[in-house]
């Protein structure tokens, strides 16, 4: 008897968005395993909106370090065309270094910072392994390009990730308040999938909001207030430097409309449970590089 192992998140292959259910919880632990440091309302804020901003997770020795390491990493990088750095769109600013930890043993000691890996291992009730990092910069009035998306449906349509098992950190290293035109977010928005047209194939409505440069995975303008709607606010994640903002991988984002008179940076570390590794991606894509998904380096941090 055949079974037909359907794909209970289809994107990109449809020829018109979909909501499906999310088959996941969004904490795996029992509570009674709860770091000592995170409150039951910290937990049900989680759960519930789809993110947690933590305050002061770094001292601001901590943060000052690996503020003087990113300056040294953008100097050796600037002149550099390796793969893990992408730049701004039109100029030669960077805009992401990929897999930091690959290049600086402080952002490799960050990513097993005690109270990422408590908090990851907890919602994720398993060891973890990073899934992606990326140190993100942005300097001052640069337009960023990221319309509204779930993270989610491109690690499991592009990277074969099979269930919603993995969460990012947003570890900030410079403050992230409302004049630094920061990440906003649709809380709730998580506890649904939505499936994505291929603007290839149906072209992005005429939202004129939909950012040209980012545009696979992007829900219709419906599906978003339909989001907001039942969210009844947009928000944003804010906060000073040192804070971690923890994002469950299915939230719907994108970064602010304007653009800030203020550089500011993060970074960015995904964990992903060592029981959710990668398969094949979805409609026959090719894997994509080692250094946007890991396939290989999963060992347990
Ligand atoms: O392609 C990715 O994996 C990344 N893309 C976006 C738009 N957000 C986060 C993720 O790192
Ligand atoms: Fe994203």
């Amino acid at each position: 008897m055949l079974s037909l192992c359907r794909d209970p998140y289809p994107s990109r292959a449809i020829n018109e968005h979909l909501l499906a259910r999310r088959h996941e919880p969004v904490v795996w632990s029992e509570t009674g395993a709860r770091p000592e440091w995170l409150s039951a309302e910290d937990e049900t804020k989680f759960a519930e909106q789809g993110f947690l901003v933590l305050p002061n997770v770094l001292t601001a020795d901590e943060v000052a370090e690996l503020n003087k390491e990113m300056t040294q990493l953008r100097k050796e990088l600037t002149a550099s065309d390796s793969p893990l750095v992408l730049r701004e769109q039109g100029s030669d600013d960077i805009l992401s270094f990929l897999d930091p930890p690959s290049a600086s043993p402080l952002f490799e000691r960050l990513a097993r910072h005690p109270k990422l890996l408590e908090f990851a291992r907890y919602i994720l009730a398993s060891e973890v392994y990073l899934h992606q990092s990326r140190l993100n910069y942005r300097a001052a009035n640069a337009q960023e390009e990221f319309y509204w998306h779930s993270d989610f449906e491109t690690w499991h349509t592009e990277d074969g990730m099979p269930t919603m098992r993995a969460l990012s950190c947003s570890v900030l290293l410079t403050d992230n308040l409302a004049e630094h035109a920061p990440k906003l977010l649709i809380p709730g928005s998580h506890k649904t999938y939505v499936g994505c047209v291929d603007p290839a194939t149906c072209p992005v409505t005429d939202d004129e909001a939909a950012h040209e440069s980012h545009t696979m995975g992007q829900p219709s303008p419906e599906i978003l207030s339909l989001l907001t709607h039942q969210a009844g606010e947009v928000t944003s994640a804010t906060g000073l430097a040192g804070s971690v903002v923890f994002f469950d991988c299915n939230i719907q984002h994108r970064s602010a409309d304007e653009a800030s008179k203020h550089p500011r940076a993060n970074a960015f570390l995904v964990y992903n449970s060592v029981e959710n590794m990668l398969g094949a991606p979805a409609n026959g894509l090719k894997p994509r590089p080692e250094h946007l998904a890991h396939r290989e380096q999963t060992t347990p941090l």
